[in-house]
């Protein structure tokens, strides 16, 4: 008897390309039916059959505070009975404007946008408006959203799929984006000398998350600093993932790096569509209508998404990162040891509460490293995983999140299922 998501996914399959709105979604690089989620609540998954599932995609990362918050609902329905768009300012997002760069002060000041794809690209817009150049680098396996001149070597999806440059980027788009090695500045440094004058941005996931998790080696984001002070680039931190996850203030806080730019996404929008981009105010007095460079959207800074983003940043705080931390710890304990019991090679890269067990014996510092993963043992561990009630994303290029709604209890759970997933993966 065929389950409600295979029916699903069929018909899915008539309408919208692979079935799926976003590639990732699709199981392609794990095998099977991707399961169809008909709700969830806290940590949890339930599917078109009503299968629940322990989540550790958490909407690949807004989810910092779990599914459905009762207060977060309660919040956005009373928001949504006062209009759930203007085409207007509101007080809402000008509160959390205010909200954000308290937390970053990088952020002197911030444009909302709908995505974090708008927020990177309209990062790199600026910065070339800036300084007249046209060339930006930046990192194999990094993922900034997909606008084309992003879609060079890039992370997530495109290295689930196995295509890290997508045809109909034009090879125009594509010419003026230098690729460097992540966690190697002397390939930064070469691409710098070589092309000086002529590089407007630096674009960087301070901690990458989609190549799977790759913490920035001891110096590389100072070193990133100095070579963009050096040479007049602008330095933008990609805080799409980062931002607000591993701390109250991101990545830039964690690391002591000021970038002139930072994009952010995810956790500021709760599980509604936002992005966001800002920094230095004489970069960002730049955009229209202040200044000349124009970046617009009709949903932008929409009250229903600044509501959840509003509500999501004011629960953050030091305890819940630390209880987060300590169930990383946890979890990343547990699984290497249900990878040593089964004789399986198993790198676990965590930080905070995020992390990803990469099957591979060597250690991973970057995308090459990465590469070098069993990504078909993976894809054995994520089916166990998945038959025994644990849902982890479907690609080893991803990171697994936990949420304040995870319990010790949710994570003891996890790790009995993959001491018997890793029995089969053997
Ligand atoms: P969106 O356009 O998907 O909102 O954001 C693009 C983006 C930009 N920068 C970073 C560091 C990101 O991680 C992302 C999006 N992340 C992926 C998962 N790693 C989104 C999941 C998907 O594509 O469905």
């Amino acid at each position: 008897m065929p389950s409600k998501s295979s029916k699903l996914f069929s018909r899915a399959q008539r309408i919208l390309p692979g079935g799926v709105d976003s590639p990732v979604r699709a199981f392609k690089a794990v095998g099977g039916t991707p399961r169809f989620i008909r709700k969830a609540s806290g940590a949890r998954l339930t599917d078109a059959d009503g299968r629940t599932y322990i989540d550790y995609v958490m909407s690949w990362g807004p989810l910092i505070h779990g599914h459905a918050p009762k207060e977060l609902v309660k919040a956005l329905a009373a928001a949504a009975k006062r209009g759930t768009s203007f085409g207007a300012p509101t007080a809402l997002e000008v509160e959390l404007g205010e909200r954000v760069r308290s937390l970053m002060p990088s952020l002197e000041r911030v444009r909302f946008v709908n995505s974090g794809t708008e927020a990177a690209m309209s990062a790199i817009r600026v910065a070339r408006a800036a300084t007249g150049r046209d060339a930006i680098v930046k990192f194999e396996g990094c993922y900034h959203g997909h606008a084309d001149q992003f879609l060079v070597k890039a992370g997530s999806g495109l290295i689930t799929l196995g295509t890290p440059t997508s045809p109909g980027v034009t090879k125009a788009a594509a010419a003026d984006t230098l690729v460097a090695a992540y966690n190697d500045l002397a390939s930064v440094d070469r691409l710098c000398a070589e092309h000086a004058g002529k590089i407007a941005a630096l674009i960087v996931e301070p901690i990458a998350g989609n190549m799977g998790v790759v913490p920035p080696a001891p110096g590389f984001l100072h070193g990133l600093r100095t070579l963009c002070n050096r040479f007049g680039i602008v330095l933008i931190f990609d805080e799409v993932i980062s931002g607000f996850r591993t701390g109250k203030s991101g990545a830039q806080g964690w690391a002591g790096v000021t970038p002139d730019l930072t994009c952010l996404g995810k956790i500021i929008g709760g599980g509604l569509p936002v992005g966001a981009y800002g920094g230095r105010k004489d970069l960002m007095e730049l955009v229209s209508p202040a200044g000349p460079v124009y970046q617009a959207g009709t949903l932008s800074g929409n009250p229903l998404a600044m509501t959840a983003g509003l509500w999501s940043l004011n629960q953050l705080s030091g305890a819940l990162y630390k209880r987060l931390a300590d169930l990383g710890v946890r979890l990343a304990e547990g699984l290497a040891d249900a990878a040593r019991a089964a004789g399986v090679n198993l790198q676990i890269n965590g930080l905070g509460s995020m992390l990803t067990p990469f099957f591979t014996a060597g250690a991973v510092t970057d995308y090459q490293s990465a590469l070098a993963a069993d990504t078909a043992r993976y894809a054995t561990f994520f089916q166990g995983m998945l038959a025994r009630g644990v849902f982890p994303p479907p690609s080893q290029f991803e990171a697994w999140f936990l949420s304040a709604a995870h319990t010790r209890s949710d994570v003891n759970k996890t790790i009995a299922a993959a001491k018997k997933a890793m029995r089969e993966v053997g």
